[in-house]
């Protein structure tokens, strides 16, 4: 356990203090002194992947502070105790080991004295012959049709993973092959996709960890029960297969054990898409992409455990983001992929680090006394520039942003992808720019404006630039990028969480909703005279019940 005071440290303060002499300070005069600014604040993975942090409001200074923050915080310690499977995961008493799953020269891991490899590598031999045997027809639906629909059906972590993976690895996709995620209750999720497939031809890959969360049980009775209709009991065994902790739930269910693929309590949900949860996109792009992919974050973890602070790309972007959340009081970013199949990364990384440090206790149990997880939004680039880009350019709100661009297109139409890149880059420059107001006269003065309207326009036209973005430079968008890119954030979170002296591992915060989800379902579906809830629950599920009548 860390000492209380966080936040009263020596480094903390000393942050505090820079901050004073350091917020007026401008970019533009930043990079006008230093010709070399870029360079300094520019880190690379290999040829996969480039980090320019330049663009932000930091000088040498701030870094070293920054830095001193991290070791002050034993980060180093903290990074080797998860990666050999300590406990981290303090309220649950779980090791944190998804870097196991991608763990490729197989050193042992050890957990209660057993080699996790060796369970981890059988159930990849698993994935990999089933996955082979669907892609190549060798595992046939009931009636001897080839299995061309994947459809998972799962919630959370154990959706929104593979629905990132699968749509940024799409121009990986066997032909032929086509995947279909049905996460929300609603019913309207199930239907939209039950409307467009046959179901000789369906594979349904139940993905959940616990196999006790209702949406994912209660879509899964929902195509079970379609595929019965359709094909009878005994093309079950044909059709539907499971992704899950816990072998027992999956036989009442109703999926043989043998149709089942395992993990571990230590891989959490959201950092679940590197295990048996990742099998919708191992049949889509093939085991040998899905091992790319690992690759690329095992690359990642490499950096992450053995490169100085100073140059570790994780540990700078998560340094960045205390700086902003917690001297600068900006509790916010973006993260805009300009690129259409990273479409869904910002909703991925939404659960990854909103769920993993949304917390307000720290690990001693005390009410922290300093912020924690800043709130991400995000969009694809250039889509974005056209909505919220308004108000992280002139809003009274610093909005810290982060742009993932590959130089390289998987379509390279026209100049389609060049138009894209210098929008990127313009977006990177104006942001850190900005544009006096004197420059904004000018410009009107050109186009011919009064006088008065000049006065009456500059400042509208103005820009206060100053604003901060990370540019994520990627070579391309492939299995072993993406693995290094989704790592990179992983890591990134988790350095964080050690600052802010949080269990980044649990997730009690989705708990309770559900729980009261759990009491009013009967009183929807029953007369129920004596609502017990709060006067507006309570008028609420009355109304819900008249509009139904
Ligand atoms: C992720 C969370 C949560 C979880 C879902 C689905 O870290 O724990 O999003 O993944 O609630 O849970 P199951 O996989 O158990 O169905």
């Amino acid at each position: 356990m860390f000492d209380r005071s966080v936040s009263k440290s020596k480094a903390w303060k000393k942050l505090e203090s820079h901050y004073k002499a350091f917020r007026k300070v401008e970019m533009r005069d930043l990079f006008a002194k230093d010709p070399e600014r870029a360079a300094k604040f520019t880190e690379k993975l290999g040829d996969t992947l480039v980090l320019d942090y330049s663009k932000n409001r930091i000088s040498e200074k701030t870094m070293g502070y920054l830095m001193n923050l991290a070791r002050e915080r034993r980060v180093e310690d903290k990074i080797k105790s998860m990666f050999r499977g300590d406990r981290i995961n303090i309220t649950e008493n779980r090791a944190v080991l998804h870097t196991a799953l991608r763990n490729r020269d197989n050193t042992p891991v050890m957990v209660n004295g057993r080699d996790v490899m060796v369970d981890i590598n059988a159930v990849f031999a698993k994935m990999r012959k089933f996955s082979d045997d669907v892609r190549y027809g060798k595992f046939k639906g009931h009636t001897g049709k080839k299995l061309v629909n994947i459809v998972n059906i799962g919630i959370g972590g154990s959706d929104l993973g593979p629905v990132m993976a699968t749509e940024a690895l799409k121009k990986y996709w066997l032909k032929g092959i086509n995947c279909y995620f049905i996460s929300n209750i609603d019913g309207t999720a199930c239907a939209e996709v039950l409307d467009k497939i046959n179901p000789e031809e369906t594979l349904f890959i139940v993905a959940s960890k616990t196999f006790t969360t209702i949406e994912t049980l209660t879509n899964a009775r929902t195509c079970r029960k379609w595929l019965v209709d359709a094909l009878g009991e005994p093309a079950v065994a044909k059709h539907f297969v499971a992704l899950s902790t816990n072998t027992e739930e999956v036989k009442k269910f109703g999926i043989n054990p043998d149709n089942m693929f395992e993990f571990w309590d230590f891989v959490g949900g959201r950092y679940s898409m590197w295990s048996a949860i990742g099998l919708s996109l191992a049949i889509a792009v093939g085991m040998d992409n899905f091992e790319k992919m690992l690759e690329g974050a095992f690359a990642m973890d490499k950096h992450f455990t053995e490169t100085p602070l100073e140059h570790n790309i994780p540990v700078i972007m998560a340094m960045i983001g205390v700086w902003y959340n917690n001297f600068m009081g900006c509790h916010r970013y973006a993260v805009i992929p300009y690129d259409q199949y990273l479409k869904y990364l910002p909703a991925y990384l939404q659960q990854l680090d909103m769920e993993s440090n949304g917390k307000s206790v720290d690990v001693n149990g005390e009410f922290v006394k300093y912020a924690t997880g800043p709130v991400l939004f995000g969009g694809a680039g250039t889509d974005v520039q056209h909505s919220f880009f308004q108000l992280i350019h002139q809003g009274t709100e610093m909005v810290p942003c982060d742009f993932v661009i590959p130089a390289i297109s998987h379509n390279e139409i026209g100049d389609h992808h060049e138009i894209l890149l210098a929008n990127v880059l313009a977006q990177g420059e104006a942001l850190m720019r900005g544009k006096t107001q004197k420059e904004a006269a000018e410009e009107l003065k050109a186009a011919g404006k009064s006088k008065e309207e000049i006065d009456f326009l500059k400042k509208f036209k103005s820009f206060s630039g100053n604003r901060p973005s990370n540019t994520l430079l990627l070579k391309k968008v492939d299995p072993y990028t993406l693995g290094a890119l989704v790592a990179l954030y992983e890591h990134k979170v988790f350095v964080q969480g050690i600052i802010w002296n949080i269990d980044s591992y649990d997730q009690m915060g989705v708990e309770l909703g559900k729980k009261l989800a759990l009491n009013i379902l009967p009183e929807l579906q029953n007369n129920v005279h004596d609502l017990k809830h709060d006067s507006s629950t309570n008028a609420l599920i009355k109304m819900v019940k008249a509009f139904r009548k």
